[in-house]
């Protein structure tokens, strides 16, 4: 990596997966048991927000018992030692970058531990419950729903991604299936600014092809090779 100084670095659901967080798409993931359609659009919550808000109270919950692995620490120590620009980039909504050390993170979909109040529009930690509909800390209207992005709506933050993929040497993604856009698209945005791009997932994904090199196998094992 040595020629190599602005690196972005995208994660999905296969860098937890060793740590007990279900991925999405994978034998036995969340897209098994529960329709996309029912739990995860705009149009779901608002035909049925309790079965909404119970499937995210029950994985926010659970995301709290589960630990960082070697492989958000390998990148925690990555974050900590490199002088020149990084950016992890990760479509997780749980915490497990920060809570490995990691500090230059962007959550593009959101994060379990923050509610969003859809009558001030203002996000607050909030690690309980919301199905009992409590009411936002800020106005007190009990409109507050889950801090995360749902097919239809627009990822955190894109602007301040492409800007880091355009100063980019390095692009790498991590454990994500590329079966999301515009997450998806990164790599070939980052191929036509010439940037270098590297997978590292436990199989081949559906966007293998576009990247120059692959490395396959457990998070847990092919972070830390790379990043040591
Ligand atoms: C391991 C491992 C181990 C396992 N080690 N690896 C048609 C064409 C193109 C686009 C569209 C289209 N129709 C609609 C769209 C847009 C849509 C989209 O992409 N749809 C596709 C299904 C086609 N996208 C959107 O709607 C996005 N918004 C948008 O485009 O806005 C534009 C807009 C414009 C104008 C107005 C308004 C909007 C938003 C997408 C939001 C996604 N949200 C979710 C839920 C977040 C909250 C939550 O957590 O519940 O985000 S869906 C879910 O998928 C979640 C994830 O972040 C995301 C990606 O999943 P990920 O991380 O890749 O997980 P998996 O399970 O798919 O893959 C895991 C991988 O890990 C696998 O490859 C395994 O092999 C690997 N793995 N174990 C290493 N141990």
């Amino acid at each position: 990596m040595s020629e190599m100084r602005n690196i972005v670095i995208l994660t999905g659901a296969g860098i937890s997966a060793e740590s007990g967080i279900d991925t999405f798409r994978d034998a036995g993931g969340l897209w098994e048991r529960h329709r996309v359609e029912d739990v995860a659009t705009p149009e779901a919550f608002a035909r049925d927000p309790d079965l909404v808000l119970r499937f995210y109270d029950q994985r926010r919950e659970a995301i709290q018992t589960k630990e960082p692995n070697a492989a958000h620490e390998a990148l925690a120590r990555l974050d900590a030692a490199w002088d020149g620009d990084l950016l992890i980039v990760t479509q997780n909504v749980d915490d497990l970058h920060e809570r490995a050390g990691a500090s230059r993170v962007l959550h593009m979909h959101g994060t379990h531990l923050n509610a969003w109040c859809t009558a001030c529009d203002t996000r607050s930690r909030w690690t309980g419950t919301l199905i009992d509909r409590p009411g936002c800390p800020v106005c007190g209207t009990p409109a507050l729903r889950p801090d995360v992005v749902w097919f239809g709506e627009m990822p955190y933050e894109m602007d301040r991604i492409y800007a880091a993929l355009r100063q980019a040497d390095l692009f790498v993604s991590i454990g994500t299936s590329g079966a999301v856009y515009p997450a998806a698209g990164f790599v070939q945005d980052a191929r036509s600014l010439r940037v270098r791009t590297l997978e590292l997932n436990l199989e081949a994904s559906m966007g293998s092809r576009w990247f120059h090199d692959s490395r396959h196998g457990p998070a847990t094992q092919i972070v830390p090779q790379w990043v040591d």
